[in-house]
């Protein structure tokens, strides 16, 4: 039996990788998570009692940290502060969370010298012009923009140290956009869908024209897998599924599905240092590890995710009017 402990294993990507994992009947998993309003004990549900526990604590705690990790195989760290609007209004919980939080896990893995996945995201390296052919690669400058982006950089950047000058046996994964079932309602695509059931016209920020490099939820946890598997410790990982559209691309297939007019959304305030694109060449993790996306199709996947907020009004709807209000208070 291999045991798994999950952070962050009650929110949007972690707990899709907790149902990926004990899809295989030789994992248990352990979650640590502060159920934040962003975590809900919803997404755990119909896992297999036998292998799964939840732990209900924080990750910045040394001592329980440490305990945990003294009992398990691996950790694979999700947990975070993960919303760039929040970053933007307060960004104090992303300093607390995601860089002493980070440390935490690293001086506890450094003692019990477990197995460490630490989950990250594209947006470290900044933004790409709309017309650079380029796109990030694992050796790309980091170049973060906001509070939220600035506190990943730097708790990617804490796990490269402690890999060097401690010999703790981490690989780091920087991932792209994900989109699936059970996202909490604050972010883009949930937002719109779940505007569209309550009559509500979706909202895009600025002209509607930024780039996103979407990859369904799947996705990234049979990445991760595989990296757990057979990734090189030391070594960092992208993740994405050639999936770049830009907002209005998305919103507008959004409303086609749902039987709304193309054009039933509007314009608002755009969001300050607003990030252009992302783009992620993923030809690393395809050529070592021999991974490939199963989503091929992003309108398949975004039609099983409005089905999933269609069918799943009682996970979603309690989110709802404190993620709207917050929103309306800086007019978007
Ligand atoms: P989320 O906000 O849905 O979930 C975060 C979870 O972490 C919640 O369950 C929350 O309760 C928990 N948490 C927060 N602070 C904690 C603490 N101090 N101790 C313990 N638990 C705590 O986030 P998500 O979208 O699922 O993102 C998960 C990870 O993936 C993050 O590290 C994020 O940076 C990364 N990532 C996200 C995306 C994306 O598109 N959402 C893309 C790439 C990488
Ligand atoms: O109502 C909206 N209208 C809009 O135009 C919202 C909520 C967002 N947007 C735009 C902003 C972005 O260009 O849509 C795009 C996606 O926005 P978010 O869902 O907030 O995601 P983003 O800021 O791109 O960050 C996400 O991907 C990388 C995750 O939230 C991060 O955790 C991850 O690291």
């Amino acid at each position: 039996m291999t045991k798994l402990l999950i952070t962050g294993g009650a929110g949007f990507i972690g707990s899709n990788f907790v149902h990926y994992a004990l899809a295989h009947p030789d994992v248990s998993v352990t979650v640590l998570d502060k159920l934040t309003y962003a975590g809900s004990l919803a997404s755990l549900t119909g896992l297999p009692e036998d292998r799964f526990r939840f732990v209900h604590g924080d990750i910045c705690d040394s001592a329980l940290v440490t305990e945990l990790f003294g009992e398990h195989d691996a950790v694979v760290h999700y947990a975070a502060e993960s919303h760039n609007d929040n970053s933007l209004s307060g960004p104090a919980p992303f300093v607390q969370t995601n860089l002493i939080g980070t440390f935490t896990l690293l001086e506890a893995a450094r003692a019990t010298g477990i197995r460490y996945h630490h989950i990250s995201t594209d947006e470290v390296y900044g933004d790409l012009e709309f017309d650079d052919p380029e796109r990030f690669t694992e050796s790309t400058p980091y170049n973060p923009s906001s509070p939220y982006s600035s506190t990943k950089a730097g708790s990617d950047l804490l796990v490269r140290a402690w890999v060097r000058s401690f010999g703790v046996q981490a690989t780091i994964s920087n991932c792209s956009n994900n989109y699936g079932p059970r996202q909490h309602v604050e972010k883009f695509i949930p937002r719109q869908i779940t505007n569209v059931i309550d009559g509500v016209r979706p909202r895009l920020y600025g002209d509607g024209l930024n780039v996103r490099d979407w990859i369904h939820a799947d996705d990234h946890s049979s990445a991760v897998m595989r990296i757990l598997e057979a990734g090189r410790v030391g070594e960092t990982y992208l993740i994405g599924a050639d999936g770049e559209k830009t907002n209005r691309d998305v919103v507008e297939a959004i409303l086609q599905m749902m039987g709304q007019p193309t054009d039933a959304y509007d314009l608002v305030t755009d969001r300050p240092g607003h990030d252009k694109r992302y783009a992620i060449d993923w030809s690393k993790l395809s050529d070592e590890l021999g991974w490939t996306p199963t989503y091929q199709s992003f309108p398949d996947g975004i039609a099983d995710t409005i089905a999933w907020y269609r069918d799943n009004e009682a996970w979603w709807r309690p989110q709802k009017a404190e993620a709207e209000a917050k929103y309306a208070a800086v007019g978007q």
